[in-house]
């Protein structure tokens, strides 16, 4: 789709969402986009003769309707193109603007196929740049494993991206998926969450925890072994310190060949020996085998271990996961120490979802060996899995400084405390960002605290490190998990803030990380690309360029930089921009 856009009055669009002038004008709300990709699933079936089944190309024009969903006086106002919808004005201020991308066919989640996750991911990877964050409709039958898939699918994922459906159909009288629908866009358009989520019935889930509980109830998930990510009650409170953060410095991709010779295979009481050896038969090359309670199988079927060990030899995978909902597995039992022989893989607490997409991604892995599969999959690699945290020095909830600070302002219950150091977190990474204190920001992460959290103007460390040009410390904070797609309340990211400062070097790395102007902010630059070159500024228009924009952007009187270098004739600028047509041409 085109990205949701308003089409008409550039510079009256111009707005909080692309402040080229930091703390420049304020001219309304901040506008955020948000892509829908819609697969299909009950919140957009109606009823065939043979029962419920998707119906296409219906959904956007029924939403264009409901007045929580869409306000068609701001849009028309605004002169969005006809596919454009946008929600009422939020809360905290901002315009949701979102655009429907439907894929075709839809499907009932029980027919997709693992084509099917490569075809949503594709399409992440397509639009990744022109929205802020992306809302996936999926049918819930199979949404626990999409959302698991996708996790892993999505590699160094800087945005939010949340699955959501619904039990009803939203054109019903009684439905959750508006409300659903909401509350997913709102998320994705509010809050920079990198990773694939679930959000259902008021609570957003990690998407590769969740499992389908009750196929009759609106509140159909449960995420056992990790608390909900946000709970959407009067406000939507983020659970900040249980949010996933890559420990990467890489650009987004999609990984999109998985390994389909995967499998499932729950143990009972009197399970058949035979019945085993033929389900690890080639082409099978890993298995998810779910267990009792702790992770235990019978240790007295000598049968059964050895077509299990026979299949271990054969390199075929087995990943021993619980049949429990909760729980993790563990080595307590000798009947679980004999799986351990036969060479399983423990799965921790991965729900059965999480582990098979997890097989599936690591088996498909080309450049890895086994051992370096095998290590891959007992490690957590998109918080799938709890991992004991080694023991912490000190721990902020009970740190002494923070008890001194509390005692002195006499208090003394849990809810105050963590109050007092969710204010003192960004304050004092800030000021350390400011200075350049690494081991400020090493000492503040040990402690428990978030290193991407936003002070009062919603700057985080990496907008002020990005302003003063540290390069060790922005290594530093993107290593630990600093997002380079937050917002402060203006709209400006850290790569603006390193353009406002001319930081080239810093420029540079936040791209490489995959920073990107919003396609906003690339549409808008071309009259203040025409300021710069009417000032001879070369360095200017280099910034801009290193920061991605296209220095063939037109102005508002529909000139180019080039055309104002021309008639002024500058001599610098001209030679400037000759070279850099050499160098690469003008785009990206
Ligand atoms: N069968 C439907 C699906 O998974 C169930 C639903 O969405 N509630 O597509």
């Amino acid at each position: 789709p085109r990205p949701a856009a308003p089409s008409g009055g550039r510079l009256a669009s111009f707005g909080r969402s692309c402040s080229l002038e930091l703390g420049g004008d304020y001219k309304g709300p901040v506008q955020v986009r948000v892509l829908v990709i819609n697969t299909g699933g009950t919140i957009g079936m109606v009823e065939e003769e043979k029962g419920l089944a998707p119906e296409a190309n219906k959904l956007a024009k029924a939403l264009k309707k409901m007045p929580m969903l869409h306000d068609d006086v701001y849009a028309k106002e605004s002169r969005f193109p006809d596919e454009t919808l946008v929600l009422p004005l939020s809360k905290q201020n901002k315009r949701i603007i979102y655009t429907i991308l439907e894929l075709s066919p839809l499907l009932d989640s029980s027919n997709m196929t693992t084509d099917d996750w490569a075809k949503i991911s594709k399409k992440l990877e397509q639009y990744y740049e022109q929205y802020d964050g992306f809302v996936i409709l999926h049918g819930t039958d199979t949404m626990a494993y999409t959302a698991s898939a996708l996790s892993f699918m999505c590699e160094n994922l800087g945005k939010t991206i949340v699955l959501t459906g619904s039990q009803v159909p939203i054109y019903e009288l009684r439905n959750d998926g508006r409300a659903n629908l909401l509350g997913a866009l709102l998320i994705a358009g509010q809050f920079v969450i990198p990773e694939v989520c679930l959000y259902f019935y008021n609570k957003l889930y990690r998407g590769n925890r969740v499992t389908k509980v009750d196929a009759g109830s609106f509140d159909a998930f449960s995420s056992p072994n990790l608390p909900p990510l946000a709970n959407a009650e009067v406000d939507i409170t983020i659970n900040w310190e249980t949010v996933w953060r890559a420990d990467t410095t890489q650009k987004f991709r999609v990984h999109t060949t998985m390994n389909g010779n995967v499998g499932v295979l729950r143990i009972f009481p009197g399970i058949n020996a035979a019945t085993v050896k033929a389900f690890l038969q080639p082409p099978m090359e890993g298995i998810v085998l779910e267990t009792y309670g702790t992770g235990n199988a019978p240790s007295n079927r000598e049968d059964l271990l050895l077509e299990l060990k026979k299949a271990t030899e054969r390199k075929v995978v087995i990943l021993n996961c619980t049949q429990c909902l909760r729980g993790s597995v563990v080595a307590v039992y000798e009947t679980g120490q004999s799986l351990s022989d036969v060479g399983a893989i423990p799965g921790g607490d991965m729900t059965p979802e999480a582990a098979l997409a997890k097989l599936s991604y690591i088996l498909s892995k080309r450049d890895l060996c086994w051992e370096e599969k095998k290590k891959m999959l007992s490690e957590n690699l998109r918080g799938e899995m709890t991992v004991v945290p080694r023991e912490a020095k000190i721990c902020l909830k009970d740190t002494k400084f923070i008890q001194v600070i509390a005692k002195s302002l006499s208090v003394s219950c849990k809810e105050e405390l963590e109050a007092i150091r969710d204010v003192l977190i960004p304050s004092l990474a800030c000021a350390a960002a400011k200075i350049g204190d690494i081991g400020a920001l090493a000492a503040i992460r040990e402690m428990g605290g978030n290193l991407s959290c936003e002070d009062y103007d919603g700057r985080t460390p990496l907008h002020i490190a990005s302003s003063e040009g540290n390069l060790k410390l922005i290594e530093y904070l993107l290593t630990y998990g600093a997002s380079v797609h937050a917002k402060d309340m203006f709209g400006a990211t850290p790569l603006m803030y390193a353009v406002k400062f001319r930081q080239l070097e810093v420029i540079h790395l936040l791209r490489e990380t995959g920073a990107h102007l919003s396609s906003q902010e690339v549409e808008n630059i071309g009259t203040e690309l025409c300021r710069l070159a009417a000032n001879g500024d070369k360095e200017g228009l280099y910034v801009w360029y290193l920061a991605g924009a296209n220095l063939e952007q037109t102005g508002y009187d529909g000139r180019t930089a080039f055309q104002i270098a021309e008639a002024t004739g500058h001599k610098a600028l001209l030679d400037f921009f000759n070279e850099m047509k050499i160098m690469k041409g003008y785009a990206k």
